[in-house]
């Protein structure tokens, strides 16, 4: 069979799915339309931004006249800290089931400037955004309560995100997710049957390759991983076997950060446009137990599909059957490859 050519299938080694692939609808060439900027002009200070130093939020709280990064409790937090335990069933056979859910939920302002982004900040400060997850995954994953850390970012309107204020979310809680505990179990059967990490075994792969790489440095490399769902999904993976950012030398941490904004960049330049996501961190539970099977890494799950306004839906066959998707991995991968590692608003003087 070809890849390119011909409708298949394609299994996610992480999660046990599987997603569609049908390269034959988009076999004529890219047309390479050029998009116009679109160029959202912010101040760098909002009076009415909950976020912004100096500002009240939501709730009364007034946020410090912080000059780097700032977290806090979110105000509206779905998960809190003192529920009871318990647990109820009912229904036939107990079908219906139900348990109490504790945890911690934090927002992380990744910038005093409303106007700035992840690729548009300097490094430092991409640096200081690093170090601030690392000290909360820390910090909240010694909890005793608290077995699981989930880090992430939500950007942009189109996704739902509420404010164009650089920041993100963390949610700390006491059991385990249902996707990490699922790429879990996954790394753990392959460890368990090969003696290896089930990731570090695919980067190594996926190096030989090279179609599905985009960017790499000394310590991370960022791919289109094989069985990607979104068009312009991608995966960072570490070159060493790493299981939480608490691992990461100071070194590994500045090429965090640097890979980071090199590749919100080119997503960002791909419909010049500030790229709507959703990213976050897979990294070990946080119950004091060793993963050696599993790897930290990061997912971006990016929604456009054709340009800054045309993105790709999961509806119809999609939610009632399976995912799918018309433009390849690999073809996905070569586009970003191509572009520019100066970004769209720079060059244009912003
Ligand atoms: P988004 O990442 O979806 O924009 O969410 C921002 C979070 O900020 C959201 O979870 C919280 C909301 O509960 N928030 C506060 O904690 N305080 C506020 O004053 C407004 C928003
Ligand atoms: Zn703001």
């Amino acid at each position: 069979m070809d890849l390119q050519e011909h409708p298949h299938r394609r299994f996610n080694p992480l999660t046990g799915d599987w997603v569609k692939v049908s390269p034959h609808r988009t076999k004529r060439p890219w047309q390479g339309q050029v998009e116009k900027p679109q160029i959202d002009t912010l101040p760098a200070y909002d009076e009415h931004c909950y976020l912004c130093p100096g500002n009240e939020r939501a709730g009364g709280h007034m946020n410090p006249p912080y000059t780097g990064t700032f977290s806090f409790d979110n105000d509206f937090a779905a998960l809190i800290p003192d529920v009871p335990a318990g647990s109820l069933t009912a229904g036939p056979h107990d079908m219906l089931q139900a348990k109490t859910d504790r945890g911690i939920c934090k927002v992380v302002c990744f910038s005093p400037r409303h106007d700035l982004t992840l690729a548009r900040m300097d490094l430092p400060s991409i640096e200081a955004v690093v170090q601030l997850w690392k000290d909360e995954y820390v910090a909240l994953g010694a909890k005793d309560f608290i077995n699981h850390v989930q880090i992430f970012e939500n950007r942009g309107a189109v996704m739902g995100c509420s404010n164009p204020h650089p920041h993100g979310q963390i949610w700390a809680e006491e059991e385990l997710p249902d996707i990490p505990a699922q790429e879990l179990k996954n790394q753990r059967s392959y460890y368990e049957q090969h003696g290896s990490v089930l990731l570090c075994d695919y980067l190594d792969y996926e190096l030989e390759q090279k179609e599905r790489i985009v960017i790499e440095n000394d310590s991370f490399v960022v791919l289109v991983p094989f069985w990607a769902v979104w068009p312009f999904e991608v995966m960072v993976l570490p070159r060493r076997a790493v299981s939480s950012l608490a691992e990461l030398t100071a070194q590994e941490q500045k090429d965090l950060a640097s890979i980071i904004k090199r590749i919100g960049i080119r997503l960002d330049n791909l419909f010049q446009t500030n790229f709507p996501y959703s990213m976050g961190i897979h990294q070990a539970p946080t119950d004091g137990r060793e993963y050696p099977m599993l790897q930290m890494h990061m997912h971006y799950l990016p929604p456009l599909l054709r340009s800054a306004t045309v993105k790709k839906f999961m509806v119809g066959y999609e939610l009632m059957a399976m995912p799918q998707r018309d433009i390849t991995a690999e073809t996905s991968a070569a586009r970003l490859r191509e572009l520019s590692e100066t970004h769209f608003m720079e060059m244009a003087g912003l």
